[in-house]
């Protein structure tokens, strides 16, 4: 009688209740991705692929996971997990399209190797920042959690990734709010030429789990039975109980952080150490062991998939390089969303500023069943600036969600939420802090549609900018460090009629959105707004006083800095509140430029580097031949903004104006 426990070589395989049948659907599995790595490897040599995340010696994990879930749950996996993919059964010649940055392939040639993903497929794809793919999961799996529908969604990270900051904020986020999740961690020893030593100090990156509240296990990553049986009991188990569990993969990193740069650093005896728990190599020596698998079977298991790899490179070979237009790359950076005006009713409401966006908010919640909000104390508190105050009893703690303080993950869940059908609407408690959720906002949400044609639904709300006395962390105005990414969105109102309406069009928009607010108008600014939904469209300007003589063109409180000024001084002057800063109106601004001859550009935010540099710079390519004087530029001193009234009343751009207009009439 066969022992049930059965040791070959290093390792120690149990079969339990596996039938035959299964133990061979796990061999070609796992025999897939190997053979690819080697031909790729040979291909590699002759300088016919690019550079590579070699897998070898890994595969068990990534195999033995993908086996154990189901095909419509989202897996999101790392640069090592090509086994991920061919267990997906995505086929070779797109994957290898992919590689080769070909039109076949699911990027449209936009972004390599493995940083792809496929809804089809429900695999998302990475973005080299490692950490944030743990973010994104946790955003998938609320999603399956509000819908019940009992899924898991699983993440990868290396052990390495697991120092980024993306990491403990994402396990934080999962285990206060029960996300079923499971978090595979491949210790692998290195990331790049650094040993697991120099990263972290703790045996076991299971450890960390009892630090989170949260389950955790050990698994032997170079045992495809152990991995398999242990994750698709867990993977169950949660889908019952919706939770988080870490999981930490022993295995080991046999090649090179990319093939071609070596791994020379590693010493030689840990090498063949681990040489001797080679995955594929075990479990083949298991199998014959068991008398499962012939010589006969494994040779004909081989050589189909040599012929099914050989075949799918040809077609990918013989596909032409990719080519497109400036047109095609522009158009792809959006989603394409049919603008549907809903128009205003005539009853209105005497609103300040804040009560139009309260309100804004409440009726998008009401219209859209799939949105979700989420910040820092805005359930029962109601938020900082009390924008939410009651809705927690009107929806649920499940559509306003509290969050921890923790911006990256929240904003990476944003994404997550978005790829499994939600919206979301992020309140950053300051827009200040849009700083600790930067790297999501710029890398994940801009650049996504771009990448793989999946949107990202998702609008952050930025209370900002100064005039309030709150020093440098909570009064700047930031709109300039999202202008410069394409992909994103920038409304930025100065009117509550005007917030009211695009925020209800931020929130349609399937794009990503910065929404800012500014502070000080939220309770010193008033105006009749119309009591029910409507839409304010995009990329329109609102051109709030005429004039042939002077244009100024400005956004946010700074509009009603000009306001106050050309009334206070008796000049004549167009001003031209842009609202939207990204789309931005160019029509209305050239039209008036070229009327005026004469513009003034003035914003809140320091100068230098700021939207008034760009849009005195399109005025002047553009309608040159119509000006009678330089395009001038209004801004605040190159400084933080200062905490003390007078300090800050100096750093404002507020008396530079009627200087600037004073000189640019001059002319
Ligand atoms: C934020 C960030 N910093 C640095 C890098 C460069 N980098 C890419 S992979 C890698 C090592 C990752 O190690 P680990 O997470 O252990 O995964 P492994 O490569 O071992 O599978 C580094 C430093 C990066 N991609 N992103």
């Amino acid at each position: 009688m066969r022992s049930k426990n059965k040791a070959v070589g290093a390792i120690v395989f149990n079969r339990e209740k596996y039938s035959n049948k299964q133990l061979i659907n796990l061999y070609k599995s796992i025999m897939k991705p190997r053979l690819i790595e080697e031909k790729m490897l040979i291909l590699l040599r002759q300088g016919k692929i690019s550079k590579w995340f070699s897998g070898i010696g890994q595969e068990a994990i990534a195999v033995g996971v993908a086996n154990a879930l189901k095909q419509e749950e989202y897996v999101l996996p790392m640069h090592r997990n090509l086994g991920i993919f061919t267990t997906r059964n995505i086929p070779l010649h797109r994957l290898f399209a992919q590689w080769q940055g070909k039109k076949s392939g699911f990027t449209k040639g936009r972004d390599r190797s493995f940083h792809f993903g496929t809804q089809k497929y429900k695999i998302v794809g990475m973005i080299s920042h490692l950490g944030p793919q743990l973010g994104v999961a946790n955003g998938i799996a609320l999603g399956d959690k509000l819908k019940q529908n009992k899924k898991v969604t699983t993440v990868f990270c290396g052990d390495g990734g697991t120092s980024e900051g993306d990491f403990h904020e994402a396990l934080n986020v999962a285990s206060v709010w029960d996300l079923p999740v499971l978090f595979c961690i491949e210790s692998n020893g290195y990331g790049l030429s650094t040993p697991s030593i120099e990263q972290f100090k703790c045996k076991n990156i299971a450890d960390k789990g009892i630090g989170y509240g949260m389950e955790s296990h050990i698994i032997d990553g170079n045992n495809l039975l152990e991995v398999h049986t242990k994750v698709s009991a867990l993977a169950q188990s949660v889908r019952e109980n919706p939770r988080p569990i870490l999981l930490e993969f022993k295995t080991f990193r046999m090649r090179g952080h990319e093939e071609a740069s070596g791994n020379k650093y590693v010493p030689h005896q840990i090498l063949e150490d681990w040489a001797v728990k080679d995955p594929v190599e075990n479990y083949h020596a298991f199998l014959k062991d068991e008398g499962i698998l012939s010589e006969k079977l494994d040779v004909l298991i081989k050589e189909e998939i040599i012929l099914e790899i050989n075949e799918h490179l040809k077609t990918a070979f013989a596909e032409d390089p990719i080519t497109s237009t400036v047109e095609k790359e522009l158009s792809d950076v959006y989603k394409h969303v049919n603008y549907m005006e809903v128009k205003p009713s005539k009853n209105t409401k005497n609103l300040r500023f804040v009560d139009a966006i309260s309100e804004g908010l409440n009726q998008a919640m009401e219209k859209f069943e799939n949105l979700v909000i989420m910040g820092q104390d805005i359930a029962e508190y109601g938020g900082v600036f009390k924008i939410t105050e009651g809705f927690v009893n009107k929806y649920g703690k499940d559509r306003v969600r509290n969050t921890p303080i923790c911006e990256s993950s929240i904003i990476e869940s944003a994404y997550g939420l978005s790829i499994n059908g939600f919206k979301s609407v992020v309140e950053l408690q300051f827009g200040d802090f849009i700083t600790s959720g930067f790297n999501p906002v710029v890398n994940l949400l801009a650049k996504s549609y771009y990448r793989w044609n999946q949107n990202a639904n998702v609008v952050l709300r930025m209370p900002c900018g100064a005039g309030v006395g709150a020093g440098p962390f909570h009064s700047q105005t930031n709109e300039a460090w999202f202008t410069k990414t394409p992909g994103l969105k920038v409304v930025y109102p100065a009117f509550p009629y005007d917030a009211k309406g695009l925020l209800a069009t931020a929130v349609e928009d399937e794009n990503p959105v910065l929404f800012f607010e500014h502070k000080l108008l939220y309770r010193s600014i008033k105006q009749d707004v119309p009591t029910d939904y409507y839409t304010i469209p995009f990329g329109k300007a609102a051109v709030l006083t005429k004039s042939e003589q002077l244009t100024i063109i400005t956004y946010g409180a700074a509009v009603h800095w000009a306001l106050d000024t050309i009334k206070n001084n008796a000049i004549s002057a167009e001003i031209i509140d842009l609202r939207t800063l990204q789309p931005l109106d160019t029509n209305t601004i050239y039209k008036s430029a070229k009327k005026t001859g004469r513009v003034i550009v003035f914003q809140e935010d320091t100068l230098f580097g700021g939207i008034a540099s760009d849009i005195s710079a399109l005025i002047t390519e553009n309608c040159f031949e119509y000006l009678d004087a330089p395009v001038l530029r209004v801004g605040s001193i190159e400084t933080p903004i200062p905490f003390s009234k007078n300090l800050e009343n100096n750093y404002l751009p507020i008396k530079k104006l009627l200087q600037a207009i004073t000189k640019i009439t001059a002319y």
